[in-house]
């Protein structure tokens, strides 16, 4: 029976369709599913703290109109994610408490400090893009609610991106002072950017078996050398040095080399040892207990509602 439901699977995803909720899937492919998509939901909600920080302190109503909608979409999609893994099975409550209890990851990116308002640009520009190169592939992805959740969140992103490189174009346009400020959160995003993308290929756990599930479409190393590419053109554009004197480019591999990455700072952040993690989880904590009784009087309400 096993074997028969596993080859219609493996058929599934050989055809490159997808697998529904109600679909028989293999308990690991289950597994790797919930705990890629909570830990992309979590990034989402945490990802929120960095540049909320900004939000009663942009410099104009236009800045604050755009970076408030662009922290609520980042809301919307951490719930449409949430409910993906809902579709696995997945309790939502608990997925809160293994976040806050620190049993699952959330992005390494999101421990690291917003200093001044050019953050904010450079967080578009850099991890609203690399976000944008590692999930474009997702909406491929072999689960089918989350591949759909997946077109959506990109379509925001890409939105999210133009605002964070418009913001820096404007900033670049300004005083001295504003574009070394431009400068400097470039040279603070750049490399933890790179670490987005999770350990070199040689060193990734899960990338095999989630290749060959189709749930990833390209290794780590593929997609953090895409972004690279990429972001090279957007850096001279901006007018901005990128902090790695080893970034050139190579004729015969046809990209960019670059330097090597502080795989012990990723490690250290993934750790719990980063430079805001205690903030992050605490401030999310925080408000999960804040918002205790919403959820008590919704429940109360859904219990009436049911009982009429
Ligand atoms: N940070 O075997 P590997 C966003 C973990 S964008 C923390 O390569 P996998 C946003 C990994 O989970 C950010 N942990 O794993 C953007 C695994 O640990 P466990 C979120 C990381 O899953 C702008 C271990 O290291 N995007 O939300 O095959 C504004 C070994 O790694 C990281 C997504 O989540 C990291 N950087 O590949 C607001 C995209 N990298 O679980 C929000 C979907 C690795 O075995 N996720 N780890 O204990 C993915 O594409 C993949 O999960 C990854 C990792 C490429 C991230």
């Amino acid at each position: 029976m096993t074997e028969t439901l596993q080859s219609h699977v493996d058929e599934t995803i050989g055809h490159d369709r997808r697998i529904e909720p109600r679909d028989w899937m293999p308990d690991g492919y289950r597994r790797t599913m919930i705990r890629q998509i909570a830990q992309h939901a979590h990034s989402e909600i945490i990802g929120m703290q960095p540049e909320g920080n900004w939000i009663t302190r942009a410099p104009s109503l236009r800045r604050k109109a755009i970076l408030l909608a662009k922290v609520q979409d980042e809301a919307g999609h951490g719930l449409y994610l949430y409910s993906a893994a809902e579709t696995l099975g997945a309790d939502r409550a608990e997925l809160t408490e293994l976040l806050i209890s620190g049993r699952q990851k959330y992005s390494s990116i999101f421990n690291y400090p917003t200093l001044t308002y050019a953050d904010v640009g450079v967080i578009g520009w850099l991890v609203d893009g690399a976000a944008i190169c590692n999930q474009v592939p997702l909406c491929r992805s072999s689960y089918g609610p989350y591949a759909r959740a997946m077109v959506r969140i990109c379509k925001e992103e890409s939105f999210h991106q133009r605002q964070g490189y418009e913001l820096l174009l404007t900033m670049m346009r300004g005083t001295e002072a504003q574009r070394q400020m431009v400068q400097d959160a470039t040279n603070r995003f750049w490399w933890p950017s790179l670490m987005m993308f999770g350990p070199p290929d040689d060193r990734s756990p899960n990338s095999a078996q989630s290749m060959a599930w189709g749930i990833k479409r390209h290794s780590n190393d593929e997609l953090r050398q895409r972004f690279v590419d990429m972001s090279v053109p957007q850096a001279e554009k901006l007018g901005v040095t990128l902090p790695d004197p080893q970034l050139r480019w190579n004729d015969e591999r046809g990209h960019y080399d670059f330097g090597p990455i502080d795989w012990d700072e990723f490690g250290a952040v993934l750790a719990g040892n980063g430079p805001c993690n205690a903030q992050r989880i605490q401030r999310r904590k925080q408000a999960h207990d804040d918002g205790a009784w919403v959820r008590e009087a919704a429940m109360a309400h859904a219990a009436k509602a049911g009982a009429r």
